[in-house]
């Protein structure tokens, strides 16, 4: 028989059982009994309760006046007329000089986060509201207006909770050291939560604290420890809550406008060029691979070739800000794989030092209004993350050694290194601080790269053996022996020791950029579909050019002298981190 047909006819039940099933046991009996003496007790407390709970609210004066926003809509007691203020506006307002009697000054609405809430007693609660950068202290005070019960909620509010607040504005008894507005108070009439925070996984607090430089131990001597930059990240929300987090990414802004401004002002036009490719472009395993249709794409590691074929159409001098993708498995301090990259192209008359004089130009702008237009910001970081002020040199005496003096310089300070030899990072940061100490900056240029060590498209030197035989025209030279040796007219722009600028000369003839992506240190094919279009835009005529890609987040890192360039990314992305 099947498992699931049921028996022809079930047997009947043993008698004695069927009476227990119809008359429940003694035991059954009392349990039922006590379930109910249970019950009822539990609805007479909540009787009570209820009871009390009306008793209460119906003798609480300040009952209207605190509690929920609804979703949609606003409490009754918030007149539409009235605007809402910016805590900034009042504090700039109403300055330490401003006379204010007892009663105090303005009547004021405003939204902004409960940063914290304490009850000092069952009179009297304080709380930090937060609008931005600015915090200012309040007090919650029972009065004949105002009841204990809206002490009691105000004073139990969560942390970081967004709130809606009635008040008058006073002078403090003494200024509030712990606030950023320190000569005012407001003295709260109505509290309504518009949006509750729930307990918070990591303190604001904590998020506010330095994070070690990777490989050191934590520098305060505090007892608590640390929070990993790991549970910051994962909390980016709460994280970025942080006063400095929002100090690091003003900056940031400031840098894309600052940079945006100076080429602007110098002709540029901005540009976006696609980022999702059909082919891998630059000939590198760095490429992520991803699924178009029924098909394969590719995510742009650079504008690179897109920024010279707009070169080539006669556009003379581009730029673009947007994401580049890498997928190099680096896990250190300075990679991301996901960054945004500053670049540009341009066109130039006699000699590719025209471009990087425009580059030291662009990058002293950027630095200037750094220290002018974002020095409170850069403060607001330098109070968690002490480093020395960043030296910048006067206008047009940035340094500029050729890469030979660096190795030069280098093998002077005791180091063994070949002429052609690719600088790693602890060299790099080694001639960073011979620079700094040489020539009393920051940052500098480092020029005449050697040509094995760049990509294809660079242009190689006017003292290169391609160019040392006859005269080439604009057609290809002739092959050489070894087309891999000598410098290249190409260049790297340092900041306390980082690269933070890549560039060079390109190459605009069709004819040698072919025989260069045939003849380099890991040659391309000129023909395939990645590199076919780009150099086709190059048989038309093109102008001379060069041009720079720049690591935006390594800037912010490296001017505020930050431990890690996920500080500086608001959802970083890195090789095991693609959320949140
Ligand atoms: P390059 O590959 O050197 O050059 O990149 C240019 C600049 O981008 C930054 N950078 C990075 N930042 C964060 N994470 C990374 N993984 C990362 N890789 C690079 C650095 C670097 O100097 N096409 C050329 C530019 C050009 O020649 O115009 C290029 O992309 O600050």
């Amino acid at each position: 028989m099947a498992e699931d047909q049921p028996p022809a006819s079930l047997p009947s039940r043993p008698k004695e059982l069927a009476e227990e099933a119809a008359a429940p046991s003694k035991n059954a009996l009392k349990k039922a009994a006590k379930d109910k003496e249970k019950a009822e007790k539990a609805a007479k407390r909540k009787a009570a309760e209820d009871a009390q709970r009306k008793e209460s609210e119906a003798s609480d004066i300040s009952s209207d006046d605190y509690g929920h926003v609804p979703l949609v809509g606003l409490p009754s007691s918030t007149p539409a007329e009235v605007p809402w203020v910016r805590l900034s506006e009042i504090a700039s307002e109403f300055t330490d000089t401003t006379p204010m009697d007892e009663s105090g000054g303005p009547h004021v609405i405003f939204q902004a986060v409960a940063e914290n809430a304490r009850v000092q007693s069952a009179k009297l609660a304080f709380l930090v509201f937060r609008q931005g950068q600015d915090t200012i202290q309040a007090v919650v005070a029972a009065s004949d207006t105002l009841s204990r019960q809206m002490v009691k909620f105000a004073g139990s509010m969560s942390a970081e909770s967004v709130v809606l607040v009635h008040g008058i504005v006073k002078k403090p008894k003494e200024l509030v050291k712990s606030t950023s507005i320190s000569h005012l108070e407001v003295h709260v009439k109505k509290l309504y939560i518009i949006s509750e925070a729930e307990v918070l996984p990591m303190q604001l607090a904590d998020a506010e604290r330095a994070l070690p430089v990777e490989g050191e131990e934590a520098q305060e001597d505090d007892s608590r420890p640390i929070v990993t930059l790991s549970t910051r990240l994962n909390n980016r929300t709460i994280d970025l809550a942080a006063k400095q987090n929002r100090a690091i990414f003003t900056i940031k802004d400031g840098v894309v406008a600052l940079f945006s401004e100076y080429l602007r002002n110098l002709g540029f036009i901005g540009i976006q060029s696609p980022k999702l490719l059909g082919a891998s472009s630059e000939g590198g395993s760095n490429v992520f691979e991803v699924k178009y249709f029924e098909r394969k794409a590719y995510l742009a590691q650079s504008p690179q070739l897109y920024k010279q074929m707009l070169i080539a159409a006669g556009w003379d001098r581009v730029f673009e800000v947007n994401p580049v993708f890498r997928a190099e498995n680096s896990n250190t301090a300075r990679h991301l794989t996901e960054f945004t990259g500053l670049d540009l192209e341009m066109a130039f008359d006699r000699n590719y030092h025209e471009v990087v004089e425009l580059l030291e130009g662009l990058m002293l702008y950027i630095f200037n209004g750094l220290r002018t237009k974002y020095k409170d910001a850069t403060e607001t970081v330098r109070k968690i993350y002490h480093v020395e002020e960043f030296k910048l040199p006067e206008a047009g005496k940035v340094p500029r050694i050729s890469f030979a003096e660096g190795i030069q310089m280098l093998r002077e300070d005791g180091l063994e290194i070949g002429d052609f030899e690719d600088l790693s990072t602890p060299d790099e940061k080694r001639l960073g601080a011979l620079v700094l100490k040489k020539y009393n900056s920051d940052f500098y240029v480092l020029d005449q790269f050697p040509l094995a060590i760049r990509p294809f498209y660079t242009m190689p030197s006017a003292s290169h053996p391609y160019f040392s035989s006859k005269e080439t025209g604009s057609s290809a030279p002739a092959t050489v022996p070894d087309p891999n040796t000598g410098y290249s007219n190409s260049y790297d722009f340092f900041m306390r020791g980082q690269e933070i600028l890549s560039g060079a000369q390109r190459i605009h003839s069709a004819a040698f950029l072919q025989q260069r992506m045939r003849e380099a240190v890991t040659p391309v094919d000129p023909n395939s579909d990645g590199l076919r279009d780009y150099v086709n835009a190059f048989k038309y005529g093109c102008p001379r050019h060069g041009g720079g890609g720049i690591g935006l987040e390594r800037i912010v890192m490296l001017w505020l002298g930050l431990p890690n360039i996920r500080l500086a990314s608001a959802f970083p992305r890195d090789p095991g981190r693609l959320l949140p």
